[in-house]
């Protein structure tokens, strides 16, 4: 029951906030207050550690103003709101992104040194929030990041993991897992215990007659897990708006413990009861691109889903309108096929809770759902066992089984005597056992579906759900391709080139109008601020020497050329071709008389990245790069023209000081593999050019920046399958180069050859699913054409420098306003201050 407050006193208490600093002064006293107050420590013995706390509470807490006008806003103002279901939110530190999007980072940087600190060092104390596996989460964070920024009504609802991504280690070459316990201490969470959702697992279903003597179903019995919610503010750059992200969080019905069991003596299972609960939002699932079907996943699915529509549901009702009017107040975008069953979850709602008709309801669930697709690999598609759905949740298989009748039903009307074509779109698969295909159920209950860059897109019109546009036509079906935030990815990571750009671009405009970009063009022949540019490269190789030499040990040469690969360890994205094309450098270098070495271009090969724990062959991989290194680092007779580098534990801090050191960075997946690829985009905005094949949004990275300015290799898309048939079928001869590389490894140089013998094998006798040995030859030549490329340091900075002019179309800001306007149809909410 809310007190009753007369309107007017309530209205003084809301303009009458808490004032907050803006300026160095007013920072230092808000720290000095925290770490005396809050922390209950004294300023003689404020460490790092203490004064990161500090730091990030004096910020919090002027987030929160911000954020609560924000929430009020958009609830005055009654207009429509997008919701961002993701699994994953890869949003890495959150201090420096804090104090750059209020504007009041030199305050802290000033605050800070009176205090006898260093910014850096203070920001270097934040553990990474790490809820995701890779692309896309980081994709899901670069969306709340633009959504706040472009003044977007948005949530972000995903669940909170005790554990994020693993941490990786380096034992002697291996990957070892070590459990991410990152909550601590979390200043930039806010438990909201008041809000709560039950949630049910398990049980029955019934049927009872209603007094219009319809029936309905009856869900019972089963468990109930409670949903807690936890937020965490989400600022936008420059602008008021701070936006929503609601993770949640499992535990026990009924508090604490069951108390009728407590009671009963029954202490131990009460304790078990409550862990069981818990287990439910213990741990992110470490694979990307792969999904391995086991029931806590499901169950992490329902849990997420539920809890969200249920917040959804009651937020729509606090506006009283009809449910006519729902999917004009509420778009929900679902990121990747993890989130579907809250297309039959809110079917569920309306028809057995709400009582509205099946198809008033399924015509407001298809309104309301866009369905974003961000792979093609048979691997990662969802299915789950219908046993598996029947158990869990009962209701929701029959809902799924109506679905699907009534889709088929259409179907069948259209395509009248194709039988096949019904077996293939069906929603459930007829194997042993019969399995319910996630896509297809997303498709079916989405009004919109895309893929995340322009062959991606095409390709799963042409393949995966090639049948679905002949059923729904072409226009269900379309392309966003992705971007990311140039708020983290440029003025964060690179703050001195970010500054040199704002220099000559009329301030910092670009950072909301990337394509403002474009203005930096005229300077490509501009011979000063070409080494004005070089310096800061060189600056920030000087910083990565630094860590590599601190967590390795390795010295490497700033003036070397640094070549980075950095993002998870697949087959696809081709980790393996990189380090084979290492050692045939390597065997080149070998061969040259001393005088011809001389004349080579010294190189640091940089390597960084997890394997999912079960993934033998990736960390086979992983092995081989360190084995690799091993031998050539300590060679004397290469010396500096060659480092191999593995850094461990790659994650999104670490990629903030990686991206602005690299000079060439590798994007060479077999084509038609990478949906998209965002580490491309974050490189080449970062000044470095790149290698890569014509995959994913290199190609349309490559049509904005030119082709003159990218290394592409390798063969299409278009060709692969008839080069996997000849692996197969055809006689196929391994490229000679490629074939020293194997010998040399076969030969013991990198240590027991049995341990890479399966590597070689997928190649040599496994059908070379890759395409690694058709790729080799022209990877080689491309990276000779590097080599030569480097030589001229005038021209290669010009290609820089160009191609971050024309880089404007990868923010993200550009993709959510696509979204917005094709998709979801909400406008943003001008903030009037
Ligand atoms: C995680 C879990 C499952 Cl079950 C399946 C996939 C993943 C996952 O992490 N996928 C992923 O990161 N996909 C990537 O999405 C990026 C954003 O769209 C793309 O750029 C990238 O090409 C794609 O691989």
């Amino acid at each position: 029951v809310e007190a009753s407050i007369p309107e007017p006193q309530r209205a003084a208490w809301s303009r009458n906030q808490i004032q907050s600093f803006t300026d160095k002064d007013g920072f230092e006293k808000e720290v000095v207050r925290h770490v005396e107050t809050t922390l209950a420590r004294s300023m003689f013995n404020c460490d790092e550690s203490a004064a990161y706390s500090a730091t990030s509470l004096a910020f919090r807490d002027r987030l929160i103003k911000d954020w609560n006008k924000t929430q009020q806003r958009q609830t005055y103002r009654d207009t429509k709101r997008v919701y961002y279901l993701s699994l994953e939110f890869l949003m890495g530190r959150a201090l420096d992104n804090a104090m750059l999007n209020v504007g009041l980072k030199d305050a802290a940087k000033g605050g800070l040194a009176d205090l006898g600190f260093r910014i850096e060092d203070i920001i270097g104390q934040e553990h990474d929030a790490a809820l995701g596996n890779g692309g896309l989460g980081r994709l899901a964070a670069c969306f709340l990041d633009s959504l706040a920024s472009l003044n977007y009504p948005a949530w972000g609802y995903g669940l909170r993991y005790r554990y994020g991504i693993f941490k990786q280690e380096i034992i002697d070459g291996y990957q070892v897992e070590v459990p991410d316990y990152w909550l601590d201490f979390n200043p930039w969470e806010f438990p909201r215990h008041d809000v709560t959702v039950d949630i049910q697992f398990f049980g029955h279903v019934s049927k009872t007659t209603k007094d219009d003597g319809k029936t309905a179903a009856i869900w019972e019995g089963g468990e109930i897990v409670q949903a807690v919610a936890y937020d965490v503010p989400i600022p936008g750059y420059d602008t008021p708006t701070t936006n929503n992200l609601r993770l949640w969080s499992s535990k026990a019905s009924g508090g604490e413990f069951d108390f009728q069991k407590f009671n009963n003596g029954d202490y131990e299972s009460s304790v078990a009861e409550q862990q069981r609960a818990e287990t439910i939002s213990a741990v992110l699932y470490p694979n990307d691109n792969l999904e391995r079907g086991k029931e806590l996943r499901l169950k992490q699915q329902y849990f997420w889903v539920a809890a969200s529509l249920y917040d959804i549901v009651r937020r729509f009702k606090k506006s009283k309108r009809g449910w006519n009017e729902f999917a004009d107040q509420v778009a929900i975008q679902l990121n990747d096929t993890h989130p579907t069953l809250a297309i039959v979850e809110l079917q569920r709602i309306l028809l057995d809770i709400e009582g509205l008709e099946w198809d008033v309801a399924w015509d407001i669930v298809t309104k309301t759902f866009g369905y974003t697709n961000h792979t093609v690999l048979p691997e990662a598609l969802e299915k789950w066992p219908v046993g598996l759905v029947q158990y869990l949740l009962p209701r929701h298989l029959q809902i799924i089984y109506d679905i699907n009748l009534y889709f088929l039903q259409t179907v069948e009307k259209a395509f009248p005597k194709d039988r096949d074509m019904l077996t293939r779109v069906s929603i459930i698969e007829e194997s042993q056992p019969k399995m319910v295909r996630m896509a297809h159920l997303a498709i079916v209950g989405s009004h919109k579906v895309n893929g995340v860059a322009e062959l991606h897109s095409d390709l799963i019109k042409t393949t995966i759900f090639k049948d679905f546009v002949e059923v729904y036509g072409p226009d269900k079906f379309t392309n966003v391709t992705n971007g990311i935030t140039p708020r983290r990815w440029l003025h964060q990571a690179n703050p001195r080139l970010s500054e040199l750009i704002a220099s000559k671009c009329g301030g910092n405009g670009f950072l909301k109008d990337l394509t403002q970009l474009n203005r930096l063009e005229a300077h490509a022949k501009d011979a000063a601020f070409r080494r004005e540019w070089a310096e800061i490269k060189y600056a920030n190789k000087v910083r990565l020497a630094k860590h590599i030499k601190n967590v390795t040990g390795v010295t490497v040469n700033p003036a070397a050329l640094f070549d980075v690969q950095v993002k998870r360890i697949h087959e696809y994205k081709r980790q393996q071709l990189n380090i084979f094309g290492v050692i045939h450098r390597y065997l080149t270098l070998k061969g040259m008389s001393v005088e011809e070495r001389k004349k080579q271009l010294p190189r640091v090969s940089v390597f960084g990245g997890k394997a999912a724990p079960g993934y033998w062959m990736a960390k086979q991989i992983i092995h081989l790069i360190n084995a690799v290194g091993s031998v050539i680092n300590k060679d004397e007779e290469i010396g500096d023209l060659l480092k191999v580098i593995f850094l461990e534990d790659y994650n999104v801090s670490k990629a903030e000081m990686i991206c602005p050191a690299s000079d060439l960075s590798e994007h060479i997946s077999t084509a038609g593999t990478e949906a998209s690829g965002t580490s491309n985009m974050k490189f080449v905005l970062n000044g470095g050019l790149i290698i890569g094949t014509c995959d994913g949004a290199n190609i349309e990275i490559t049509r904005e920046i030119g082709e003159s300015n990218i290394f592409l290799f390798g063969n299409l898309a278009e060709d692969v399958e008839d080069l996997r048939h000849a692996h197969n079928y055809g006689s196929h001869s391994i490229d000679s180069d490629l074939e020293k590389v194997f010998g040399t490894i076969e030969s013991g140089t990198f240590g027991t050859p049995h341990d890479f013998s399966a590597m070689i094998a997928a190649v040599r006798h496994h059908g070379d699913y890759y395409l690694v040995s058709d790729d080799f030859h022209s990877y080689m030549e491309t990276h000779r054409l590097v080599d030569e490329s480097y030589r001229n340091q005038d021209e290669w900075v010009s290609k820089c420098i160009t191609s971050v002019a024309r880089m404007g179309f990868f923010s993200s800001d550009r993709c959510i306003n696509e979204y917005a306007d094709g998709i979801w149809n909400v406008e943003p909410l001008v903030v009037q201050e």
